[in-house]
């Protein structure tokens, strides 16, 4: 193959579909952002410790409610009424998901830090790891920290009408 023709290739292999180390992430309201491991790692980050079975383990990550935010999901304000029937759903790699409540992720809400982690102990995940790990500060064990990450979806699933104020 000429140089120019190998150059396109791999600038359409670049531009195509998401990479392993991207994060989809879909809003609300059909939302869709993609996120490359550098975006990610670009974003203020916050530091969790996490037992994994008796495993102290140091995170560094994004909260979770940064990266929704990207999408449409509402900011911690405004986290109430029908919002508490909105949900996050993480997927990973390997089909494992996670679903929490969109107001468990909010520091407004809960102490607890709810995070995307792309470091632990100091260094990248590794790649049978990452590219991002769900780490929520003092769950007793570690199933709901999801490795292997690479969607976030947030869905809304109220479907109760509240009676007219009178
Ligand atoms: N993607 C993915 N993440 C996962 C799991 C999984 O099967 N797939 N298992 C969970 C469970 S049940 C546990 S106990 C921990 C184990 O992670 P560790 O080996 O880092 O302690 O990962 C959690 N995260
Ligand atoms: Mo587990």
């Amino acid at each position: 193959m000429k140089p120019a023709v190998l150059a396109f290739a791999a600038a359409a292999l670049l531009a195509g579909p998401a990479l392993a180390q991207d994060l989809t992430l879909k809003g609300p309201a059909g939302q869709v952002a993609t996120l490359s491991a550098a975006d990610v790692a670009a974003l203020p980050h916050v530091a969790v410790t996490f037992d994994s079975h008796g495993d102290k383990r140091a995170y560094s990550g994004v909260p979770l409610l940064d990266l929704l935010a990207k999408v449409g999901a509402p900011a911690s304000k405004d986290i109430r009424g029908a919002e508490l029937a909105t949900v996050v759903l993480v997927g990973a790699r390997d089909g494992y998901q996670v679903a929490i409540g969109l107001a468990e992720a909010d520091p407004g809400t809960r102490a607890d830090k709810v995070i995307l982690a792309d470091h632990m102990d100091g260094k990248p995940l590794t790649p049978d790891n990452g590219p991002f790990q769900l780490v929520i500060e003092n769950d007793l064990r570690p199933a709901r920290s999801a490795r292997m990450v690479n969607s976030i979806e947030v869905r809304r699933l109220g479907t109760l009408r509240r009676p007219a104020a009178h």
